[in-house]
């Protein structure tokens, strides 16, 4: 699934890690035979962070954590057996569908078309002096190109410093940096049918 992502999906920056629960590390010898996903071992010890407590992880959980590491939702693989292709694309949307939201919204984009045009510099003239009524900012006000919640004279600039500059539809290749997306594995033998399904 990591050489999926990496190959079909690389502007999403996902990466999937292993954590293993405190007190089962008698596990990580079989569990890691023949895989390369990184691992890591929790410790838990006395006022040392237990991630398998505070996310509150069962077995052979996939925890999704956003960029920021802060966990955004729960797949479990007993539950959802990889080896079915519809719980493996389940698992790659989510995956998807949590860096996608998480993405650095597009500097400049005042139409919120994903790209920066001249309709942008219609947008801002057309709003100006708007003022966003959700605080913080939602991104989505009209003619708000630097997404500070105002349109002033600061998004005509905006608009002008990244005039030309797309976000890329999901798949396809961006060149500007997109957000990283942690994804942690919980579960001693989490991946134990990692071979089979080939992820
Ligand atoms: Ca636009
Ligand atoms: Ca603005």
């Amino acid at each position: 699934m990591q050489n999926n992502l990496d190959t079909n999906y690389p502007e999403y920056d996902i990466q999937i890690l292993g954590i293993n629960g405190a007190g089962l590390e008698h596990g990580n010898t079989s569990i890691t035979a023949g895989r390369n996903i990184p691992w890591l071992q929790d410790v838990g010890h006395t006022g040392e962070p237990n991630v398998w407590t505070s996310w509150e992880v069962t077995y052979r959980d996939v925890i999704i954590l956003d960029t920021d590491n802060t966990m955004v939702g729960a797949f479990n693989l007993t539950t959802h057996d990889l080896r079915n292709w519809d719980s493996y694309n389940a698992l790659i949307q989510i995956f998807l569908d949590t860096a996608m939201s998480h993405r650095a919204p597009l500097l400049g984009d005042a139409s919120n078309d994903n790209q920066v045009t001249g309709r942008d510099l219609i947008a801002v003239q057309q709003n100006f002096g708007s003022v966003d009524p959700n605080n913080p900012t939602d991104g989505l006000l009209l003619g708000d190109a630097n997404d500070d919640g105002l349109v002033t004279g600061a998004d005509l600039i905006a608009v002008q410093q990244n005039f030309g500059n797309t976000l890329a539809p999901v798949g396809a290749e961006v060149p500007e940096p997109a957000s990283a997306c942690l994804l942690a594995l919980g579960g001693l033998g989490a991946m134990a049918h990692r071979r089979q399904v080939a992820v």
